[in-house]
């Protein structure tokens, strides 16, 4: 599939550090580990309707990890996946009368121009369910042939995965099982079907319902696939086993990338007898909400980046407002948030385009410095905030050197680290502005 286009990335002097990050399966900060090309996976869009604020910090907090590695000196293989094919896009095109391939479309290309808008860093696999069906199929199949899934006896030829011979079940996560069943009937599982060998097993394949799309399945069974699996074919296609980071919102842990370890070790495992891990650390995003709830398609309580756009709001203020919270604290999104951002990067603008401001180097070491802690996004925009002070008042105070000097072109270095680690392009409008 199509990703978007790539703003410009500066480089800066030097490498910066190795990026540390809570991993949520070992419950703690760890530092990443990767090899010259970093692997990310980050699990994408459900197409059914527009970006809204929740989404796109969750992709802003990993277009982070991305320009942090970047900046550390390794290349990046990052892939995203796109569900185009789901139980909630196709309840939604049925209930507007709508295509769901339309639909999808749609909503995807309207990502696309989000993405862009924000300044995020494209994918270079950016990939469909739907295109994937046929290597899902096999993997099912496979599966099927060693006996770790099995067709439920009730006519659909419906598949699940047996996780009660996947030792690795529950490493992710790390709940026990009454928080998995709860979360499993929460987000989509279906723990009260009758004739699963265990509660918690997911599904892999659905046969062939009335109104429902369908492709030839498993041994025959036309259908589609499962949520799981999805990702997990994906990720093996792409980056394969023990890649870097598995990232998604926090409400991806359970059962979601669960499961896709679950699967993707249970293939491996198949192939070369070997019980490889899927990803190295699972990243999370916490939630944004509004009005005291997680901002979700199904509640409806959603604020649109393209909505906002429309309205005339500067992306990069939007990119602002989302960074200023730490991406592991669940948020609620005010208008004050966009307000306090619009006049920051404001004072921002007016800072960059001196020619002599307070010293560049101290500033390039913090974002650095803050960045790679986990992602302290806030503290990295406390930094330039201090600089663009101290700049304003025409002083080198405040960057934390107490030398009081001001530097020719430290503006021009600022601006490109801003640019290259916050992905923050502080000159486009500042040009417009006059
Ligand atoms: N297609 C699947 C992942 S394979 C999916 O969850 N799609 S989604 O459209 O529902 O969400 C897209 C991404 O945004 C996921 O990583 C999800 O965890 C994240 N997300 C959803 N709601 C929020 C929210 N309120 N705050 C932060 N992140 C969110
Ligand atoms: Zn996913």
């Amino acid at each position: 599939m199509l990703a978007w286009p790539a703003p410009l990335l500066p480089t800066l002097p030097g490498p910066g550090p190795v990026l540390r990050l809570f991993d949520t399966a070992r419950g703690e900060v760890v530092a990443t580990t990767p090899d010259r090309v970093a692997r990310m996976y980050v699990c994408g869009i459900t197409p059914y309707d527009a970006t809204h604020l929740g989404h796109a910090a969750t992709y802003l907090a990993f277009d982070l990890v991305n320009r942090v590695w970047r900046d550390a000196g390794h290349g990046v293989h990052y892939v995203q996946n796109v569900t185009d094919v789901d139980d909630p896009l196709l309840e939604r095109a049925e209930r507007d009368g709508e295509d769901w391939v339309v639909l999808a479309m749609r909503e995807t290309a309207l990502f696309r121009e989000d993405m862009t808008a924000l300044r995020v860093l494209p994918p270079d696999d950016y990939v469909g369910a739907v295109a994937t069906i046929p290597r899902i199929v096999v993997h099912v199949e496979t599966l099927l042939d060693e006996g770790l899934a099995y067709v439920l006896d009730d006519g659909t030829g419906d598949v699940y995965h047996d996780v009660a011979q996947a030792p690795g079940f529950g490493e992710e996560s790390g709940y026990d099982e009454a928080t998995m069943l709860a979360l499993s009937a929460e987000r989509g599982g279906d723990p009260d079907r009758p004739g699963k060998r265990n509660r918690l097993d997911p599904l892999l394949w659905r046969g062939h319902r009335e109104g429902e799309p369908s492709w030839p399945g498993p041994r025959g069974t036309a259908g589609r696939p499962g949520w799981h699996i999805e990702c997990a074919a994906i990720a093996l296609d792409t980056i394969g086993m023990g890649f870097d980071v598995q990232g998604g919102g926090s409400d991806l842990v359970f059962p979601h990338h669960e499961y896709s370890a679950v699967h993707a070790e249970a293939l491996t495992a198949a192939a070369t007898g070997e019980k490889l891990p899927f990803a190295r650390a699972y990243v999370h995003a916490a939630m944004i909400g509004l009005d005291g709830e997680k901002m979700s398609k199904s509640r409806g309580n959603l604020v649109f980046v393209s909505k906002l756009r429309g309205g005339g709001v500067d992306p990069m203020a939007i990119r602002l407002a989302l960074l200023s919270g730490h991406y592991r604290t669940d948020r609620a999104w005010t208008a004050d948030l966009l307000t306090t951002a619009e006049s920051r990067l404001a004072t921002w603008r007016r800072a960059v385009v001196r020619d002599t401001g307070a010293p560049a180097a101290p500033v390039l070491a913090g974002l650095r410095e803050r960045l790679a802690d986990d992602l302290d996004s806030p503290g990295a925009i406390a930094v330039v905030d201090a600089w663009a002070a101290a700049t304003l008042r025409g002083t080198g105070d405040g960057t934390g050197t107490g030398d009081g000097d001001t530097e020719d072109g430290a503006p021009a270095v600022v601006a490109d680290a801003v640019d290259a680690l916050l992905g923050i392009d502080l000159f486009g409008a500042a040009l417009q502005d006059g």
